[in-house]
């Protein structure tokens, strides 16, 4: 008898028991992996074909999840780090009965299916984290993780665990080779995370072939010198030793758990098995039948027999165990009202509603002061500002906390006792402020599973010329649609002396190419209150916030209006606005010239401004545009752009950095810096590369007279 889909009397069928039921469940997968790849011509069948018992073991036998509900906050995260696994994670989902047809399975990565080729988060229902870039699952892991700890650690309570949950990880040979995958699974020891449970698909094979001659590492020792508890030497092709592997996990205080899985690849293809072919390509028709012969399996494509389906379905156990926790939370509030509800808010991502409040409070503070420091230390007064209305932002810094300014008096670092719980300070609160170490991949990566996980609101740290190595972490959270903000300080020659190592030339604008990032680069306090603020209200897209290390003044803002706030920082929300018309330096008459700057050359272009005006300079009225963020000022409609920047009027852009994102504005010309800079200290280095009154003035001048 076959079935199609998955329905509740399903579950009514007999199932087989034992062994042969474990095969069963192993073979659908095999079958369902094969297939899908066969129908696509795309697509990786050898690890879903070899990682199959593994899969039985851990979502026949120990994951908690309700496929009737994929946000329930209580359920176990599941990530497959071997992205390209994808078919492995597609047929569990589809069997156990989430919202996936089988049409879906049919429609591997086919346009619009939701059974794209790596795993996508939102895509799918019950894809926790996108996968696919070899390495970063692992991190999201040890992100979801430590979320889940700190947050049982701030909100249950005697008799009322309410945040209880593992995070399971599966990852292959490549994640291992990655070196995220050291930076992510150090952290996980150092951490403690004992409810973090890897299971490793050692097959000894990548694209390339057998590995042997290029992956000699003792993962066993590796991960145990990482702190990890390590369970090794596990036949992957053995359900009942994994089930007793994880369970063993399970019973873990203090560490993580590897659990290494000897396996082989393609398992069940008589002639693809261990082979790197069975790796990323279609078996071909004639070795899908033979496969076919070699199990067993005697059922067309895409048809899973309805004693498979009931053996795989985990809807009832899933309705339970969320009903029981449905009901433990509604006792914990009854216990902890309070508590209770911000620990609703909190999961949702909701801000509390006094929050544009506390905006305007720092708005107008920042205003009122209107000191002159670096954007850096701006960005610290916001925080401490907002650390302080918010306990869900949970800072970091990749070993450059002194730098980055990235802590706060309401931020203590976090640290662990010997036992792996949470040290608490004198409040009874845990640290809110990561020391990452010098691992800037790592620390985005695992921001990135923080905010997957829910709870918090992640923000790290580094100079801006490190960016590049988060880079691939920071799109995928531009991808996946997560708050997270990246504090990138140092963001220029003005950095001075370190050189140009250290200095930024290329970032702002290589950073601005990545769709759904927004990049901020303010140029005084208020304006670092304004990004910041944005990024927090950012629930779709991650931020990075470019700041200076060198002081910068105050901008005067005529229009600011103390009691009414709102409109200043709607204008500055908007990416770019007229921070200073013609008339602030005593002109009449319409500007010949606008004046485009961000962040520290801002100021240069309001002493610009001003010498401009002068007799023996023509007296050239300009007007100066602040353009904090390009990339949220592109989104804004046409009637603001011609409004910012009024067609017809020259512009000239003024930034250090490479020139290149400044002609689409259709600019003139252009005072940036196209080759790297120097060691030499910062006010020598701004003559040196131009960025001067008189330079800026000057190009003012020869675009106004062309
Ligand atoms: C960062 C990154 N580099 C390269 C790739 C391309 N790639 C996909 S799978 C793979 C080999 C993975 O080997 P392994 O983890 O052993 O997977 P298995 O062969 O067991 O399926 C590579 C290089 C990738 N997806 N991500």
């Amino acid at each position: 008898m076959a079935a199609t889909d998955i329905s509740e009397s399903s579950a009514a069928i007999a199932a087989p028991a034992g062994a042969e039921q474990s095969a069963l469940m192993a073979n659908v997968i095999r079958a369902l992996a094969m297939d899908a790849v066969q129908q696509a011509n795309s697509g990786h069948p050898g690890a879903p074909m070899g990682m199959a018992e593994i899969a039985v073991a851990l979502w026949g036998r120990h994951l908690r999840h309700n496929p009737a509900n994929p946000h329930w906050p209580g359920r176990d995260r599941f990530v497959l780090s071997n992205g390209h696994g994808s078919m492995l994670q597609y047929a569990l989902l589809h069997l156990t009965g989430y919202d996936l047809p089988i049409a879906e399975l049919r429609n591997f990565r086919q346009l619009h299916s939701k059974t794209p080729g790596h795993p996508e988060v939102d895509v799918t229902p019950g894809v926790e984290t996108t996968t696919g870039p070899l390495g970063q699952g692992l991190a999201n892991a040890v992100g979801m993780a430590l979320a889940e700890k700190l947050l049982a650690g701030e909100f249950n309570r005697d008799g009322h665990r309410i945040v209880d949950h593992r995070t399971y990880v599966f990852f292959g040979d490549g994640c291992l080779m990655e070196g995220i995958s050291h930076e992510a699974s150090a952290l996980a020891g150092a951490w403690k995370l004992d409810k973090l449970i890897a299971l490793y698909d050692d097959n000894g094979i990548s694209i390339d072939g057998a590995v042997a001659p290029w992956f000699i590492d003792d993962t066993p020792k590796r991960f145990e010198a990482y702190g990890w508890n390590v369970i090794a030497g596990v036949d992957g092709h053995d359900v009942d030793a994994v089930d007793a592997a994880i369970a063993m996990a399970k019973r873990s205080s203090g560490k993580p758990t590897l659990i290494c899985c000897k396996t082989t690849i393609g398992k069940g293809s008589p002639n693809r098995a261990g082979t790197a072919k069975a790796h990323g390509e279609a078996l071909g028709a004639d070795e899908v039948r033979l496969t076919r012969e070699a199990l067993g399996w005697t059922h067309a494509p895409f048809v899973v027999p309805d004693e498979a389906y009931a053996c795989w379905s985990g809807r009832s156990a899933g309705a339970r165990a969320e009903a029981e926790w449905n009901k433990a939370l509604a006792g914990y509030a009854m216990a902890h009202p309070a508590l209770a509800a911000e620990y609703t808010r909190r999961t949702s991502g909701a801000l509390p509603v006094d929050w544009p409040k506390v905006v305007h409070a720092a708005a107008v503070a920042a205003h009122g002061k209107a000191e002159t420091v670096a954007s850096r230390k701006a960005s610290q007064i916001a925080l401490e500002a907002f650390t302080k209305a918010l306990p869900e932002l949970l800072g970091g810094s990749a070993d450059l906390t002194g730098s980055n300014f990235t802590n706060t008096t309401q931020t203590a670092p976090l640290r662990f006792n010997a036992d792996g719980s949470l040290e608490l300070g004198e409040t009874g609160r845990a640290g809110r402020h990561i020391n990452y170490g010098v691992r800037e991949f790592g620390m985005a990566a695992i921001m990135n599973g923080i905010a997957l996980h829910g709870g918090f609101i992640p923000y790290g740290g580094t100079f801006l010329t490190f960016s590049d190595y988060s880079r691939n972490a920071i799109r995928m959270a531009a991808l996946m649609k997560q708050r997270v903000v990246h504090v990138f300080t140092h963001d220029s020659i003005g950095l001075g002396e370190d050189g140009p190592t250290h200095q930024s030339i290329e970032h702002a604008a290589s950073l601005r190419l990545i769709p759904n990032l927004d990049v901020w680069r303010p140029c005084d306090t208020l304006e670092t209150v304004v990004a910041w603020s944005a990024a927090i209200e950012s629930r779709s897209r991650p931020s990075a916030l470019l700041l200076s290390r060198h002081n910068l003044p105050y901008a005067p803002k005529p229009g600011f209006d103390a009691e009414h706030p709102e409109g200043t920082l709607g204008e500055i929300g908007r990416g770019a606005y007229v921070l200073a018309e013609p008339s602030e330096v005593g002109q009449r008459g319409k500007a010949r010239a606008v004046l485009i700057a961000t962040g520290s050359e801002v100021a240069l272009a309001l002493n610009a401004q001003q010498q401009l005006a002068r007799a023996e300079n023509g007296g050239i009225a300009v007007r100066v545009v602040s353009m904090p963020s390009t990339t949220v000022f592109d989104r804004q409609d046409r009637a603001w752009k011609d409004h910012v920047l009024p067609p017809g009027v020259p512009r000239i852009a003024v930034e250090m950095g490479v020139t290149d994102g400044w002609w689409k504005y259709g600019c003139a010309a252009v005072v940036g810096i196209d080759r790297y800079g120097e060691s030499a200290p910062a006010p020598l280095l701004f003559k040196h590369f131009g960025f001067t009154v008189d330079n800026v003035v000057a190009t003012v001048r020869e675009v106004v007279h062309a």
